[in-house]
């Protein structure tokens, strides 16, 4: 590094979470100076939240790993690039020799989607498996968002984005975006957006079984029992029929199924679902009345209501109100991006991308060639043809971050082999037998293809390595396409073949893909937007606020919109008939409470736990409890409590909230470290409790097979052991 490099300021976008804040990073003799806001950034102007830190944490973290490591009789031992590609080559051949392409899994995390990289050159390697037992975080997550789009409006990625700059009326159902900083929406600076539409005379409306952080912010909150979303939006859709609210404005031309809608929320007046919701009749007609008065308004669900029992019924009638209420595709309410790098093509496969094929053993559809990962642990230790026997993971915790934690862990322990692509050895990659690491942000150039393409802002950024990589070190680029060309069977022309593409990809790199992208995007003409402009302008380039582009962006094949999907209503009147037979029941006797989930500022699911910056101070890994639940269970501030489930039980204190509904408790996810066998000298410190242990592998949303990580059934007892001790 000579001095000018040394002492250099960079401006990247930070890529921990969906709001890709940008970052101006100052050095000081080579060594990290400061991490602050970009106040230049034409779109996150300035905001940074506490987690930005922890990218020079892992930078620097000792126990990152920065070679390839292999598991011996004598422990963990580094080995060479070479060797690892060719031993992990071997094993995954040999596998599927002796057991056929679907005995060699897949799972890829989260911040798979946050990695130029791995979203590039991934698929060249996971292809050459040709394997059909592929799972990732999307069905812990957004699985029934991207069904949805798929059902409605043709693609899975074409997702509606509230136009929170300009609404006049924003109602959240179950997600915290003061906390979590927005998901499916990026929207840099959200509590200050959400802020603003209160300053302009608007109003803000949380849903949710907890008080939170955005709750605080808002004009008001009502409180849901959790898991009872569906029946919510199902009257407000009644009341919008049954008071002639309905106006589909500009999509109405093209939209399908109307008359569908009206006839099934006939069925849900306010008064039927009250006692199943919580929600007061009164509330929620003003509520349906007021977001059908305001000039503009939009509605938006994330976490709490996609992963949950109704997850694919929830967001499709999220979606469903917006349009009925006129508020898809305009100004203030819901549209869609124009993204410079167009990740939305049309589908030629002539499959229909859903239930295209069900898993081996539970049965569960596919959605875009992934099966839901709650069924990856019973496919791994179900014996007969098709069963899992090796696995890859790359970029992802699933130990820490899918149900029923335990039984997984267990599974994996007795595969015949795994290889994790991963920059630390944790809870899941213990498991394998060699680990890969890659490099991390700070040490390569990023262009943020998927959130770019999820933003409220059109925008356009380009990042460059902070520093370089030791020689050491590969990046994705070189890891993915090194075991795709070494995957490559057959003659030798074939390989041939893939060691020429692996070579030319290898050269080419990311940066000659989204410069052709960026020349073939929608602004090439209008800004001339390509690599070079982007490298010039390193705070970003501000692309405008979302723009109607219906019905020309509908990847439907006659190009309408299908608001009655035959998926979605099949499955509403399986509901329905449960309603009917008084069968809608989230708890028993045994099980009596709820367990919902919740984020911290400076955790990012499980994997910042090993920087000393976002642990230190109090415990964060709570349970917290309405005093009333306390009171009733003998259980004070600060006890340890037993929470148990159908299929697990942890140990974790309590803090009594009346923050907390009645009959709800609430648990954050991604902590868990005690584990032994992993290297998080400070994760281990400060390890919580996984509160996965307790989610059920069972309980899922009814449509998608996404796992429902909330409305849990659990009890909650004292720890007696604990008072002894
Ligand atoms: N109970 C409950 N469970 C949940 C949730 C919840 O709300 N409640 N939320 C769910 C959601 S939304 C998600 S997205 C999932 C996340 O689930 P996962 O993606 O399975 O888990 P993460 O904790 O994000 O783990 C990320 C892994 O990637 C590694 N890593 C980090 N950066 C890189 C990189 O650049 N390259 C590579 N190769 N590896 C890297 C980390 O070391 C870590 O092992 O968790 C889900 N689980
Ligand atoms: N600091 C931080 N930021 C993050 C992450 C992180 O781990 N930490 N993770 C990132 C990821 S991967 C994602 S996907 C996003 C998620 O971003 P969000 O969707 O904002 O996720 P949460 O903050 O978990 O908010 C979910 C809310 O749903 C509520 N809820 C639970 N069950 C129900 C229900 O049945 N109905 C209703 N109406 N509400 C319910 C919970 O009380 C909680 O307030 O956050 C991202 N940002
Ligand atoms: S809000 Fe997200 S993108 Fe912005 S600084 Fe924090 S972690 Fe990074
Ligand atoms: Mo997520």
């Amino acid at each position: 590094m000579n001095n000018n490099d040394a002492n250099k300021t960079h401006y990247i976008a930070c890529n921990l979470c969906e709001a890709i804040c940008g970052l101006e990073i100052k050095l000081k003799e080579g060594q990290i100076k400061s991490i602050r806001g970009d106040a230049q950034d034409p779109i996150s102007k300035g905001h940074i939240c506490p987690k930005a830190v922890a990218l020079q944490d892992i930078y620097n973290d000792p126990d990152r790993l920065r070679t390839p490591i292999k598991k011996t009789d004598n422990g963990w031992q580094a080995i060479s690039w070479k060797q690892a590609y060719k031993e992990v080559t071997k094993q995954l051949k040999r596998i599927q020799r002796q057991h056929g392409k679907n005995a060699v899994a897949v799972y890829l995390g989260n911040p798979t989607v946050h990695n130029l990289d791995a979203l590039l050159f991934g698929p060249m390697f996971f292809r050459t498996l040709k394997t059909k037992s592929r799972y990732s975080a999307t069905s812990v997550d957004q699985l029934p968002e991207q069904l949805v789009s798929l059902l409605m409006f043709g693609h899975s990625l074409l997702i509606p984005l509230p136009d929170l700059d300009r609404t006049g009326f924003h109602i959240i159902f179950g997600a915290n975006p003061v906390v979590s900083n927005g998901s499916l929406m990026t929207a840099p600076g959200v509590s200050r957006r959400l802020k603003a539409i209160r300053e302009r005379g608007g109003q803000l409306v949380v849903v949710d079984p907890r008080r939170t952080e955005t709750a605080a912010i808002a004009n008001q909150h009502l409180f849901i029992k959790p898991g009872s979303d569906v029946f919510m939006l199902l009257a407000m859709l009644h009341v919008v029929f049954s008071e002639n609210l309905q106006s589909l404005g500009t999509v109405g031309e093209f939209t399908e199924g109307l008359h569908v809608i009206e006839k099934l929320v006939l069925d849900y007046p306010p008064e039927k679902v009250a006692s199943i919701t919580a929600v007061e009749p009164q509330a929620l007609q003003t509520l349906v009345r007021d977001f059908c008065a305001a000039d503009s308004a939009s509605c938006y669900g994330r976490i709490g209501v996609s992963t949950q029992q109704y997850g694919t019924l929830t967001q499709w009638l999220i979606t469903v109100f917006n349009i009925v209420t006129g508020n898809l595709d305009v100004p203030g309410g819901t549209m869609f991006s124009k993204p410079a790098f167009e990740v939305i093509t049309a589908n030629k496969s002539g499959k229909k991308g859903f239930a295209d094929h069900f898993s081996r053993v539970r049965k569960l559809p596919n959605f875009n060639g992934e099966f839901p990962v709650a069924t990856l642990a019973e496919e791994i230790t179900t014996e007969g043809e098709g069963q899992i026997r090796a696995l890859v993971t790359s970029a992802g915790n699933p130990v820490l971050s899918t149900p029923n934690g335990n039984q997984l862990d267990a599974a994996l322990a007795g595969l015949d082999f795994m290889v994790s692509i991963d920059i630390y050895l944790n809870e899941t990659t213990r498991h394998a037998d060699i680990i890969l690491p890659p490099l991390t942000t700070l040490e390569r150039s990023q262009y943020d293809l998927a959130f770019q393409a999820l933003a409220i802002r059109n925008g356009a950024k380009f990042s460059q390595p902070v520093f370089k990589a030791g020689k050491k070190q590969r990046s994705d680029c070189q890891i993915f396409t090194e075991l795709g060309w070494r995957m490559q069977t057959g003659n030798w022309l074939g390989k041939a073949g893939g060691w020429l593409k692996k070579e030319i990809l290898q050269r080419l790199g990311s940066e000659w893909i989204i410069n052709r992208r960026l020349k073939q995007g929608p602004y090439q003409q209008s800004h001339g937007l390509n690599l070079k402009k982007l490298k010039e302008n390193p705070h970003g380039i501000d692309l405008g606020p979302m723009q109607p582009c219906l019905p020309d962006r509908l990847l439907t094949t006659d190009k309408t919109i299908k608001l009655a999907p035959q998926e979605c209503v099949a499955d509403l009147e399986k509901l329905n008939q449960r309603l009917l037979a008084d069968e809608i029941r989230a708890t028993s006797p045994e099980y009596d409470l709820q367990l919902i989930g919740r984020r911290n500022p400076r955790s990012n699911n499980s994997w910042l736990h090993n920087s000393y910056r976002m642990v230190k101070g109090k415990q964060r890994c709570l349970a917290l409890i309405h005093p009333q639940d306390a009171k009733s269970r003998n259980l004070q501030d600060g006890d340890m409590a037993v929470v148990s489930s159908r299929v697990g039980a942890i140990r974790i204190p309590v803090v009594c909230s009346d923050e907390m509904m009645p009959g709800v408790i609430s648990i954050p996810h991604g902590w868990g470290h005690q584990l032994p066998g992993t290297q998080l000298s400070v994760a281990k410190q400060h390890a919580g409790v996984n509160t996965n242990i307790l989610t059920d592998d069972y309980f899922l949303d009814t449509v998608s097979g996404n796992a429902a990580l909330n409305g849990v059934a659990v009890s909650i007892s004292k720890d007696m052991q604990a008072r002894q001790n």
